[in-house]
């Protein structure tokens, strides 16, 4: 897989804050922020060749919005699914809760067509609205999925939370061979992974995995407090949280650590060329 530019990513998050700063400081589910990033997402994929569709549904009252992106080719009958949420907390922009991952997976699909790839299976990226209010999106489109569908959905990686300042490096530990398949990409980079208790039904994946999905993905921690054990193995500073401005006003631009984003960026692209292959 070609390595991911963390400069193209870091790009993307600062459009993201622009858009929440144009639109009330946030972009959050039912509010103007939240469609403005979707817009954004989709210019770029129909650019670079992608076929896009929008998934509307109703939640309390608003209307929420699911970005479907398939790259053309490849066995539909067997596809791999790459997603993250790309709603926030009303509290603020939501930068590394999920502009990361968003971003990340979006320069993941770029990738994949300016390398013009012909995988075997196809390819499909999505990003979901209302994650933050329970997983409703990515519920909203399980839901929406006839059984054949479902079962054409070979695995479903989720990435929420991949540039949290104080990083941890978990890998969801639902399936042996995805999870080994970032755990040993990881290793080559020397880092020792770890599974996180966090993880199980936390976020996107929740839904895929309760419909039978095969999922997988990896995280850079959020409220809870890295170990000394931990701060010894990666760096960082035991006894503070992953992310210190999870949820809060101060998640934007400078909420990231660019070499956890960086590294967690290469993980997504080398998993899809992975599983895709
Ligand atoms: N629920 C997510 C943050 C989160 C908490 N634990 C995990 C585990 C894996 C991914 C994400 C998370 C949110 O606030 O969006
Ligand atoms: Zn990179
Ligand atoms: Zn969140
Ligand atoms: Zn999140």
């Amino acid at each position: 897989a070609p390595d991911i530019s963390v400069a193209a990513v870091q790009q993307d998050l600062k459009d993201l804050q622009s858009v929440a700063e144009a639109n009330g400081g946030n972009r959050a589910h039912g509010r103007p922020g939240y469609k403005a990033s979707l817009d954004y997402i989709k210019e770029k994929l129909d650019a670079a060749g992608y076929k896009t569709t929008i998934q509307e549904f109703d939640n309390n009252g608003s209307t929420g919005y699911n970005l479907v992106a398939d790259w053309p080719g490849g066995a539909t009958d067997s596809t791999v699914m790459t997603g993250a949420h790309l709603d926030s907390v009303s509290s603020g922009p939501g930068i590394n809760d999920n502009g990361s991952g968003s971003a990340g997976i979006l320069e993941t699909a770029l990738a994949v067509a300016k390398a013009d790839l012909k995988p075997s299976k196809h390819l499909r990226f999505a990003w979901w609205d209302a994650e933050e209010e329970g997983l409703v999106g990515s519920r909203h489109y399980v839901e929406r999925l006839g059984q054949d569908e479902i079962g054409a959905i070979d695995t479903y990686l989720n990435f929420d939370m991949i540039g949290s300042p104080n990083a941890g490096h978990f890998v969801y530990e639902d399936d042996p061979s995805v999870e080994a398949v970032f755990t040993e990409w990881f290793q080559s980079k020397g880092i020792e992974t770890e599974a996180s208790e966090e993880v199980n039904g936390r976020s996107d994946h929740a839904s895929f995995k309760d419909a039978g999905v095969t999922v997988g993905g990896s995280f850079t921690g959020a409220g809870e407090t890295m170990t000394q054990a931990q701060a010894d193995k990666w760096g960082g500073t035991a006894g503070e949280p992953y992310d210190a401005c999870y949820h809060s006003a101060c998640d934007d631009l400078t909420n990231i650590n660019e070499e956890a984003l960086d590294l967690h960026s290469d993980a997504i692209a080398h998993a899809v060329w992975e599983l895709s292959s």
